[in-house]
């Protein structure tokens, strides 16, 4: 079976983008493929953040993949900093990386371009180099992307190509070994068209957690009255009405669920434990070959 890997990130609430562009395509790749999706929160600390949010938002993530249906019995559910060798990872392809291909990000150019100069930290910049890792460490086949995710994908395949020639074939036997690409060099797996959610409130920009109106954007977990309010805003006759009953119809189980999995923290701490372990596996042959063929010395 091929590997899928990807992940959200605990920055706020899910909301309806992140379902439709995401998650709710995850719940039939983990048929299809060998799955793993992470709460990616490494990557919610690139810009300014409070601490008590970064934790409940990490559990409320994942306890909301279970709800839409992600399966524990055939999916990996972690968290990502649960799995130290994506950071460890992230600092040996560092090394490899062209400061000039990080600068020439699009995404980077608009956050810091947004956050303003004394909100940049250097996460910001390297960013894409752990996502790099978290795509690397597991041997991804398939990588679904959004189309604001594709350039950082192409950055990823261009380090695992670098890497490969820098350390791997031949170069990385005779370190001891054995030989071959260190790692595979993953393609996008593009969403059905029509997956990109647009603001309720600007439709020039996607709907976004960190959008500063709670009202651009239908949260998952919104009860019933707000999302009916928020519908009425919009300017589409009956549709609307027609729309915001699929819609709670869609939400209302996936928030009964997500009810039942938050009132029971010993199961999602399982979950999770469980998870992290499965990934740890695969992510520590990866790192400990990568560490071999760049000829640190062996624990
Ligand atoms: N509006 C959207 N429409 C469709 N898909 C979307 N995604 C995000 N917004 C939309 C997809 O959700 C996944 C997880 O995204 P992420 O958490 O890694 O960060 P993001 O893309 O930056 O999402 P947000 O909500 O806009 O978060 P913030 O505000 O923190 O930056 C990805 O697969 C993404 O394509």
């Amino acid at each position: 079976k091929k590997r899928v890997v990807s992940g959200v990130q605990p920055t706020g609430l899910v909301h309806l983008g992140n379902y439709l562009g995401a998650i709710k395509n995850w719940v039939s790749l983990q048929d299809l493929y060998e799955t793993l999706f992470f709460i990616v929160d490494l990557h919610a600390i690139t810009l300014p953040y409070e601490a008590p949010q970064l934790s409940k938002a990490t559990r409320s993530t994942a306890a909301i993949y279970l709800a839409c249906g992600i399966d524990s019995s055939k999916a990996s559910i972690f968290v990502q900093s649960h799995v130290r060798a994506h950071v460890e990872l992230m600092w040996l392809l560092s090394s490899s990386t062209p400061i000039g291909w990080l600068n020439r990000m699009i995404q980077f150019k608009e956050k810091s371009r947004k956050a303003g100069d004394e909100n940049v930290g250097v996460a910001l910049l390297t960013y894409p180099v752990l996502m790099a890792s978290d795509i690397l460490l597991y041997q991804s086949d398939l990588v679904p992307v959004g189309e604001d995710q594709t350039q950082h994908l192409e950055l990823t395949r261009e380090i695992a190509e670098r890497v490969n020639n820098l350390y791997g074939g031949r170069k990385w036997k005779k370190m001891g070994g054995r030989g071959g690409s260190l790692f595979k060099v993953p393609e996008a797996l593009i969403p059905p068209a029509g997956a990109r959610v647009m603001s309720l409130t600007d439709g020039l920009s996607k709907m976004s957690k960190s959008a500063p109106s709670d009202q651009s954007r239908i949260n998952l977990l919104d009860p019933k009255d707000e999302v009916i309010g928020e519908c009425q805003n919009m300017n589409w006759g009956s549709f609307k009405t027609t729309l915001t009953d699929a819609l709670i119809d869609h939400l209302q189980p996936i928030q009964v669920r997500y009810e039942e999995i938050m009132a029971d923290p010993d199961y999602l701490d399982d979950v999770l434990l469980k998870g992290a372990g499965k990934a740890s596996e695969i992510a520590d042959v990866t790192l400990n070959n990568v560490y071999q063929a760049m000829g640190f010395l062996r624990r």
